[in-house]
């Protein structure tokens, strides 16, 4: 079977953030037939969207999975289920998010799932840490993560510090 090389923005601002990243990490790790490689330090972030809610925690991993990419998102959907996230509204508090931000070098367009990640270029709070772990990497359609962190203004995205 094919090994796919995916990078996974994680983010939360309920239920205990950092707890909860460090959660899935250990739940992504222990998906059948994928291994996390690589996680970014933790960040923490100003709310993009609705500024009444807590502040992120966001991160970034570099998995290896022999996953497609729909049992990749059916997995992700699991392990925030498991994590208890609850819709509560649009752009709102979450306990985590998961979402595949790049798979191989593919580019993905289907109702469930598009690649690279729709919001990628705009969010400081995901780029910060891919170019972290993966300085000069080339996102599909959109050029060098640096070059992208580059037209926009980080001062929102800082390393978390435990309190
Ligand atoms: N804002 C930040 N800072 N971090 C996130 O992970 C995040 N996720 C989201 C919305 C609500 C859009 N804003 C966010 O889904």
């Amino acid at each position: 079977m094919a090994t796919h090389s995916v990078y996974i923005g994680l983010g939360s601002n309920l239920a205990g953030p950092e707890e909860q990243v460090q959660l899935a990490f250990k739940a992504l790790d222990a998906l059948p037939k994928t291994a996390v490689i690589q996680c970014s330090q933790l960040y923490a972030s100003k709310p993009q969207g609705p500024q009444d809610q807590p502040d992120f925690v966001n991160a970034v991993c570099l998995i290896e999975t022999e996953l497609e990419p729909l049992m990749l998102l059916d997995a992700l959907q699991a392990i925030e289920q498991s994590q208890g996230r609850v819709k509560i509204r649009r752009w709102g508090e979450r306990n985590i998010d998961l979402d595949i931000l790049l798979f191989d070098e593919a580019v993905i367009s289907s109702e469930r799932l598009t690649v690279p990640h729709p919001q990628i270029a705009h969010r400081d709070f995901v780029l910060l840490p891919l170019a972290e772990i993966s300085a000069g990497l080339l996102i599909p359609n959109l050029g060098c993560v640096d070059d992208l962190i580059s037209q926009l203004d980080t001062t929102y995205v800082k390393p978390w510090q435990a309190t």
